[in-house]
């Protein structure tokens, strides 16, 4: 019998909108049918969705939660809450090596620690890998893959604490590609930065804006070229986060042309928001900080109508929120940046909340809300930036679709025109001051928000309506490479000369 029948819905899939009048049924947790006149059992309940769009749960890959860098961040309990009033049923946040821990497994510890029994939505884990050792990439990587289900990690070419030398992320790519793992990596040119900024503060230029001026576009085209090189030396699928240039864009659609496997991700604040935020305006310069992300907000309309065409002609592969809040008036959150009084940008932690405003904005500019001559996107390729393929590239195989078979974690939009609201931190659910994205219109919010069949987010009653401790952790499959293909040679060797200099497995 089923638990739940969702009628009067516009399913919403990658290929498109399902022809009218089909239902989901659903049973223990899991959809079971998709279709027509699907019969109710006694105890079956019923959803209406009034003729209104359903897509699939959001699934954010690109999250940050409990980390220690952020302690005024948000933990489990506000993130993954903030992400169901959202319409984002699953989410992958990071793991975080230090340099000095030559082992991952406490820090896989500490994590499962802090995170179970917190969350409202599922999550799993990558790991950033700051000190990359043998050990690690020949022993520990395997046992977290296959036993752990951790099957993506991330890696820096910017910050002291964090970046890799190009040895170490050749080193580290190869090792994953052998694993079928996904290596996420943060291209900035981490000695151009710190250059700039030693320049900047000896000319005393400190304030928030001057963030935007040290990250220029310049230092993310060069090292997401220098990444898509390292990755095609050794053939490894690599997806480069938070895209913010057109420089970087032009390398990956490059890449891509050339079938190499370089996905790429961007986020909600570099296609709407300007470093005009930084600049501020509202009462003293110092509230830019809420702005401040790296990369850096850039500078130009511009530059978001760039991204704008990577959304609409497939350059990007994922669509996530790179939520990494921190508080605004509070000594360790933003107000770190003011020293003795003064605002330093460097010193200013870096990073914006975003988990739950993702999906609407996109959704607004979709043809879920617009016609089609204005839309900048098609349903389809909403739900497949927001959910299905980040479940595929990293291997989330339950969800992402609306299928027989897969958990059912849905978005039951509002039908036409009654899900308009503006964006307010008042709203919003996670545990920062601040959104920023405050003031913004949106034509559409989740009404419903289902995880694995249970109703997580009722917008008719403005609550979360799930309990703490449902979400679960999943033990992720490797990913699938959606971008290009395995095997190709890099540019300039022919063939039996890989094998000259590749290790023997
Ligand atoms: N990288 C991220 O992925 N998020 C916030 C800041 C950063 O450098
Ligand atoms: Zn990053
Ligand atoms: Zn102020
Ligand atoms: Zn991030």
């Amino acid at each position: 019998m089923l638990d739940t029948i969702i009628k009067n819905g516009l399913i919403v899939t990658e290929s498109g909108v399902l022809p009218e009048g089909q239902s989901i049924g659903i049973s223990d947790g899991k959809i079971s049918v998709i279709g027509y006149d699907i019969p109710e059992g006694l105890g079956t309940e019923v959803i209406d969705a009034q003729g209104a769009y359903i897509t699939p749960g959001g699934v954010d890959s690109h999250v940050h939660l409990a980390q220690r860098n952020a302690p005024t961040g948000d933990n489990w309990e506000a993130g993954t809450r903030s992400a169901v009033a959202g319409g984002t049923t699953t989410v992958l946040a990071f793991a975080s090596q230090t340099k000095e821990m030559t082992s991952l497994f406490p820090v896989l510890e500490d994590y499962h620690e802090k995170s179970r029994g917190q969350t409202y939505c599922d999550y799993g884990f990558h790991f950033v890998l700051t000190n990359p050792n043998e050990s690690i990439l020949r022993d520990e990587l395997p046992i977290l893959a296959k036993e752990e289900g951790i099957t993506s990690v991330k890696l820096y070419m910017t910050y002291e604490l964090y970046k890799l030398s190009d040895r170490q992320l050749l080193e580290t790519m190869l090792a994953c590609r052998s694993l079928g793992l996904t290596t996420m990596i943060h291209a900035e040119n981490g000695d151009m930065i710190d250059f700039l900024i030693q320049g900047l503060e000896r000319n005393e230029n400190t304030a928030p804006f001057f963030h935007a001026i040290a990250g220029p576009k310049i230092a993310e085209d060069e090292a997401s070229y220098r990444a898509i090189r390292l990755a095609e030396l050794v053939d490894a699928p690599v997806l480069l986060v938070h895209v913010s240039s057109d420089g970087a864009m032009k390398h990956i659609r490059d890449a891509q042309t050339r079938l190499l496997p370089i996905h790429a991700e961007t986020c909600p604040h570099y296609l709407f928001l300007l470093s005009e935020k930084l600049a501020n305006e509202e009462h003293d310069h110092f509230h830019g900080a809420k702005g401040i992300c790296s990369p850096p907000l850039r500078h130009h309309p511009e530059d978001l109508e760039a991204l704008w065409r990577g959304i609409a002609n497939d350059t990007f592969t994922v669509f996530s929120s790179d939520h990494a809040p921190t508080k605004y008036d509070h000594p360790q959150g933003k107000k770190a940046g003011i020293i003795n009084g003064i605002p330093r940008f460097s010193k200013i932690p870096k990073g914006i909340p975003g988990i739950e405003t993702r999906l609407s904005l996109l959704f607004s500019e979709s043809e879920g809300c617009l016609p089609k001559d204005q839309a900048r996107l098609s349903l389809a390729r909403f739900v497949q930036l927001t959910a299905g393929n980040p479940a595929r590239l990293y291997g989330l195989t339950a969800k992402g679709a609306i299928l027989p078979g897969y958990d059912a974690d849905l978005v039951i939009w509002h039908p036409k025109n009654e899900g308009e609201r503006v964006i307010s931190q008042t709203a919003l659910h996670h545990s920062v001051d601040y959104t920023p994205f405050e003031g913004m219109p949106v034509k559409n919010w989740p009404r419903l928000t289902i995880l694995r069949g249970e109703i997580v987010w009722n917008a008719d009653e403005n609550r979360v309506t799930g309990v703490k401790g449902f979400g679960k952790f999943i033990k992720r499959s490797t990913g699938r490479v959606l971008v290009g293909k395995l095997g190709g040679l890099p540019a300039g060797m022919n063939e039996g000369e890989r094998d000259l200099w590749k290790p023997k497995s």
